[in-house]
């Protein structure tokens, strides 16, 4: 705590206590992080450190709920009973995702209103990602396959993240994404396997459309990260935007062989030396113009998640008024 020293002496005095025992703590906090320890949300962080977390965490959450809409486009028109169940209950866990994560930046000091808000303002980023259309059926799959796939290599060492809070929730998303990932997989195998040419076609083509989209959810390159070396630093970040970019594409490459469908990269190649897969360059003017809002769907998502908060707002009022009514009895027994 500041103590006694902040009610004494004159401003200038304060000032330079308040900064020596901020170093110390920011002394303490490092070497907890250096030696692999968690952080809790009640434990001193440094401003910058809160900042960022608030930042990605909730860049997260506002991916995990706008990712709802391009698959929901398709509820209606899933083409078997079984596939309508499954992709309900995909979209049903993205929005769970989003209320872990919300819940999570929330311990940080920020509310959900403020977060929402900066999303319906435009201010707040979500995945770029989910700026593209789903056109076919085989979207549907190809976003389990691809995207789901993405978000798992790049989600799993978030469980090891430094903020405790964000590490726990990340366990639980994880473990459901891995069932996202399989079945996107499965619904392509079938259309591969028990398909007519015409099915087997939409497949690749949805492949084709997805395929760079989804290696550009890992941020730019290492070099051209911002946050990078800072969230490395403080063990926000356990592998870099390249490397998982690359785990990402040897683990994919390989499953395109058993599916049975060929990824859009005349240069993707087995590196005997490397022990990697070489790939050709990513189209960065499209990644940053779709982060920059204009991509395909920017203007419809956000339009869709504003009119679900203005819609759900008697919603919201109504669990007010009676959050006031149980207050106002339980005073009163
Ligand atoms: N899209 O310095 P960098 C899901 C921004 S949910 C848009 O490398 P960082 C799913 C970045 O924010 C998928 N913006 O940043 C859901 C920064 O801008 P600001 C979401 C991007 O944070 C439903 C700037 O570019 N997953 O998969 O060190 C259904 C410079 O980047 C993107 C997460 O959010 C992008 N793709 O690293 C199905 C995971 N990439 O903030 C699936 C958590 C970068 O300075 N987040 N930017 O204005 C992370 O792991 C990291 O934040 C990132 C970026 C790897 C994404």
């Amino acid at each position: 705590m500041y103590t006694q020293a902040m009610d004494v002496g004159p401003k200038e005095e304060r000032k330079a206590l308040r900064s020596a025992e901020e170093a110390q703590l920011e002394q303490r906090f490092d070497e907890r992080i250096d030696a692999g320890g968690l952080i809790e949300a009640k434990d001193w962080m440094p401003d910058h450190y809160r900042k960022t977390l608030v930042r990605q965490i909730s860049q997260h959450a506002h991916s995990e709920i706008v990712g709802m809409l391009p698959e929901g486009n398709w509820v209606t028109r899933a083409p078997t009973l079984k596939r309508k169940t499954i992709l309900l209950a995909k979209i049903q866990d993205e929005a769970g995702h989003g209320l872990y994560l919300y819940s999570a930046a929330e311990t940080l000091g920020v509310s959900r209103d403020e977060l929402l808000a900066a999303l319906h303002s435009g201010k707040a980023k979500y995945s770029s990602i989910f700026n593209y259309p789903t056109l076919t059926w085989a979207d549907v799959g190809v976003i389990g396959w691809l995207v789901d796939g993405a978000a798992i290599m790049n989600q799993v060492p978030l469980t090891r993240c430094s903020y405790a809070p964000y590490a726990r929730a990340m366990v639980r998303i994880c473990r459901e994404e891995s069932f996202h990932q399989r079945q996107g997989f499965d619904a392509l195998n079938v259309m591969m396997r028990e398909g007519t040419p015409a099915q087997r076609d939409m497949v690749q083509d949805a492949v084709n459309r997805w395929w760079w989209p989804s290696l550009m959810m890992f941020g730019p390159p290492d070099a051209e990260s911002v946050h990078g070396t800072q969230s490395t630093r403080w063990g926000i970040k356990r592998i870099s935007n390249d490397d998982l970019r690359q785990k990402f594409i040897d683990a994919t490459a390989q499953q395109a062989d058993v599916l049975g469908v060929s990824l859009p990269d005349p240069l993707l190649k087995w590196n005997e030396a490397r022990g990697h897969y070489d790939f050709g360059p990513i189209d960065w003017a499209e990644f940053w113009r779709v982060v920059g809002g204009h991509g395909a769907c920017n203007q419809e998502r956000l339009a869709a998640r504003v009119k679900a908060w203005d819609d759900g707002a008697w919603v919201r009022e109504a669990a007010l008024a009676h959050a006031r009514k149980q207050h106002t009895k339980e005073q009163a027994a």
